[in-house]
Parts: structure tokens; C-alpha cells; sequence
């Protein structure tokens, strides 16, 4: 098997409002059919977050559950769950998230400033979430949104051991206003500062989309796509659906001679619980 591309679709996130963004996946059954037809073009795993009843983002955890188990019963896509939930969630229910026995969870190396606000990722959270995961066998992705936070990770890996599965996978997300920017010689300078053997997927937020995917592309690195990231697909054309997003990362992975990895082998590759 020649070399492939990891994509990671995430098709919500906390920050955009429905009202705005009406294409925004936010019931149960939009992220099922979403994350079916994005499973379908090319994606291994599926970033989560989800919403109330009112499309505000939510941790409640019954409804968190209930999203792991629809996505398990109808795709066969790494259900990795967001504990960056909203930067208004607290601490406690972030950690929480856990308990929904997701395969994966993100956990983000350290705070940063995010637009208007602050998203807040200190450093005792950072060891209690990461601790959590290790007890409960559930796979961390890396957030990184900013040099400062490699040097993080390399202090959790040091002080705290490898993380369940025994791989250490970071996600660069690059241009968020405040963190790092998303061009290439940001992007480069982060992936030479990554633990020995680590693997990572980068996306850029808004318009260091395209720049962050080439960039990551070029150097080896897998994708992360998904309307949690940009709402826009080219100037003047908003995203009608996640899968559009993907269907243009597998294209790319096409092209650059490294076509979509599927869910098995990310699997085995992350080291999931079987
Ligand atoms: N919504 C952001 C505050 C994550 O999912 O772990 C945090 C975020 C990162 O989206
Ligand atoms: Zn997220």
C-alpha cells in the first residue's frame, strides 16, 4: 500500500450560528447524513460537536452519547469527540465529554487568544483531561493552535507518558485570529518542532484554507476539513455541504499522489480500542 491521507471532516463546530449558516449541521440526524456522505468521499474521521434543541453548541451528555452511538450505528468513521467544546463551556463538562466513550477526543496544548475571546486550555486542565483519556482508553488528537503549544505537548508527553494507543497524532489549526498564522512557513517550522514519530493534519481557518492544505500536502502531512473550520467555499460561494469540503481534500490527496486513507487503516495507524 502506497502512502495516503488521513482526512478528518468537522462539520460543526461551536462558533457559527444556524441562522447564518442554515447548510451548518446541527441536529442528529444532519450530522448522520453528513457524516454518511462525507464518509463516503473520502473521510476517516469526524470532529464533533454538537447542539441543543435551539442549534446552540451543548456537552449535555446524554445527548452526547446518543450522538456517539448514531454515528457508530451508521458510519464506520473514528468518532472523535471536541472537549473544546465553546470557550464558555467550563472545565468539568469538557472533561466530561469523556464519559460518552468516544474513540477519539481532542485536547488542545494550551490557551489561546480566539478572535474576540479567549480560549482557555491551562495547564492542570491540560494533565487532568489528558490523564482521563489515558484512564479511559480513548485516543487524544493534539490541538495545536500555536508554536507555544508544541513545546506543551512535548512537556505532557514527558511528564505523563504516550497516550493510550502509544501514537502521539497532532492537528495544526492554523489562522484561528490570535493564534499562529496559516501559511507555509509557519506550518513548517511547527511540524519540525513535533515529537520523533508523531503524525499530524493541519486546516486553516477561513481563507488560509487552501494555503494550509497545499502546505500540508506538500509536506507530507494529512487534512482536516469541515465547515467548523470555513463557511466558504471560494469567494462569493458559501459551502452548501460538508461533503464539498472533502470532496475537494480527497481530490487534492489525489493529485498529490496520496489518495484518502480509509477507516480501517486510520485506525490501526492511531491505535483506536478495537
Ligand atoms: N470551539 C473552540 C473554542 C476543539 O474542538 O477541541 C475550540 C475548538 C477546539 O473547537
Ligand atoms: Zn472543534
Amino acid at each position: 500500500m502506497g502512502a495516503t491521507t488521513l482526512i478528518t471532516v468537522a462539520p460543526t463546530g461551536a462558533e457559527s450560528e444556524k441562522s447564518d449558516v442554515p447548510a451548518l449541521p446541527v441536529t442528529l440526524e444532519e450530522l448522520v447524513q453528513t457524516a454518511k456522505e462525507c464518509e463516503a468521499a473520502g473521510a476517516a474521521v469526524i470532529h464533533v460537536h454538537i447542539r441543543d434543541d435551539d442549534a446552540r453548541p451543548t456537552l449535555d451528555p446524554a445527548r452526547l452519547r446518543d450522538t456517539v452511538r448514531a454515528l457508530r450505528e451508521s458510519t464506520g468513521l473514528i468518532i472523535q469527540l471536541s472537549t473544546g467544546g465553546a470557550v464558555t463551556d467550563p472545565y468539568e463538562d469538557r472533561i466530561r465529554v469523556l464519559d460518552a466513550e468516544p474513540d477519539m477526543c481532542s485536547l488542545t496544548c494550551g490557551t489561546v487568544n480566539f478572535g474576540d475571546d479567549v480560549f482557555m486550555n491551562p495547564w492542570p486542565f491540560m494533565v487532568e483531561l489528558y490523564r482521563r483519556t489515558q484512564e479511559l482508553e480513548v485516543v487524544p488528537e493534539f490541538e495545536l493552535f500555536d508554536l507555544g503549544h508544541i513545546a506543551a505537548l512535548h512537556r505532557l508527553l514527558d511528564k505523563h507518558g504516550l497516550p493510550y494507543g502509544g501514537h502521539v497524532h497532532c492537528d495544526l489549526v492554523m489562522g484561528v485570529p490570535g493564534g499562529m498564522p496559516g501559511d507555509a512557513r509557519t506550518l513548517v517550522a511547527a511540524v519540525e518542532a513535533l515529537p520523533e514519530g508523531a503524525t499530524w493534519s493541519a486546516t486553516g481557518i477561513g481563507r488560509t484554507t487552501l494555503p494550509v492544505m497545499f502546505a500540508a500536502l506538500s509536506a507530507g502531512g494529512h487534512l482536516r476539513v469541515g465547515m467548523e473550520d470555513t463557511v466558504t467555499f471560494a469567494k462569493g460561494r458559501p459551502v452548501t455541504a460538508n461533503v464539498q469540503l472533502v470532496e475537494r481534500a480527497a481530490q487534492a490527496a489525489r493529485l498529490a499522489q496520496r489518495p484518502p486513507m480509509t477507516s480501517q487503516d486510520a485506525r490501526g495507524l492511531l491505535g483506536i480500542k478495537p
